[in-house]
């Protein structure tokens, strides 16, 4: 395979490698040759991480941290991109697909605000550039029903978050997300309060499970997605993983969250996934995985956690029906 650099180390898809799976399988062996030339390896790699652009397809490397793969099927690319919640671009699941080539994903600056002794604001390649980029292969639980199984491509939050150095104040995060109607068609809709706003628990941000996530399937996030930036955090509903955040704020008391606003008996603020604790409207004992799972199918079973055990800790002594 022919791998093309242009002078500014920007990795060309060339026009035979536009399907996806294309993209995501030759990446697979770009890395293989990476790693086979010994010499010149760091410099490619440092090549292949400055981007000098964003845009959909454009590939992102990024080392497979075996340690964070379930087990999993990965579910299809065109499934990931084409089955979405992201109420800004509209509330059926193929409106985000057909609505969100109007987010401008660059140029894109993310603040960082609060209790923290450095606040600053990162364009987003000096956020990628932060810490190493890895792939990893998470579960997403939506509290729908639904579910699937994504190589994300970022960073453990934590990382982030040990560079700004929060106060002994900070004891929440909060995610401010992008809401601008010239981009968004959604945000006139009065469906949730705008801007779209998630938090985590201090503790919960700092597992390493919680990802700073910019880009899946080896490529930049897709708009639909939540480019150029968002968190995703396994073993919670997927709510809570904002798309296209603009802020993170740390924050003494625990923060309001648009979900909990809108309707605050069906969305709690932990969002733990949690087979033994039923949404109002649906089931949370079974789920679908898109792609796989025909509605006649018989549902798999929803782990606690979604599969991920290990964050138990962080909820030790708390009734997770009260702190739903
Ligand atoms: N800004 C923003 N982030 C969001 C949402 C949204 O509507 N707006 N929806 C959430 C919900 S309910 C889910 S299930 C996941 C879906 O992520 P995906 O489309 O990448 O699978 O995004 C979350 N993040
Ligand atoms: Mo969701």
């Amino acid at each position: 395979m022919l791998i093309k650099l242009n002078p500014d180390g920007i990795v060309q898809p060339s026009p035979s490698e536009i399907t996806p799976e294309h993209v995501y399988l030759n990446r697979r062996q770009f890395i293989a040759r990476i790693a086979a030339t010994a010499a010149a390896g760091s410099a490619l790699w440092e090549m292949a991480n400055r981007e000098a652009f964003a845009q959909a397809g454009t590939r992102l490397a990024a080392r497979r941290n075996a340690a964070y793969v379930a087990p999993d099927k990965v579910t299809e690319f065109h499934d990931a991109t084409h089955y979405n919640n992201f109420y800004e671009f509209g509330t059926d699941k193929e409106d985000p697909a057909a609505n969100a080539h109007t987010l401008r994903p660059r140029p894109w600056t993310v603040s960082i605000e609060g209790e923290v002794k450095k606040p600053q604001t990162l364009d987003i390649d000096s956020l990628r550039k932060m810490a190493p980029l890895e792939e990893r292969i998470y579960r997403l639980r939506c509290v729908e029903g639904w579910s699937m199984v994504i190589p994300w491509v970022g960073y453990s939050l934590s990382e982030l978050i040990k560079r700004v150095e929060p106060t002994s104040n900070a004891k929440y995060v909060e995610f401010i997300t992008l809401a601008d109607p010239k981009q968004m068609p959604g945000v006139r809709s009065r469906i949730l309060q705008w801007p779209y706003t998630e938090g985590l628990r201090m503790d919960e941000a700092m597992h390493p499970l919680a990802l700073l996530t910019v880009g899946m399937y080896g490529q930049v996030l897709p708009n639909q997605n939540g480019a150029p930036v968002r968190v995703i955090v396994p073993w919670k509903y997927g709510f809570k993983s904002g798309k296209s955040i603009v802020k993170i704020r740390f924050v003494r008391d625990q923060p309001r969250t648009s979900w909990n606003v809108s309707a605050p008996d069906e969305y709690g603020f932990y969002a733990n996934v949690n087979p033994k604790v039923d949404h109002p409207r649906w089931s949370q004992a079974t789920e679908r995985r898109i792609g796989e799972d025909g509605f006649f199918k018989r549902k798999r079973e929803t782990l606690m956690f979604n599969g991920y055990p290990d964050v138990a800790r962080l909820y030790g002594g708390m009734d997770l029906r009260k702190y739903y």
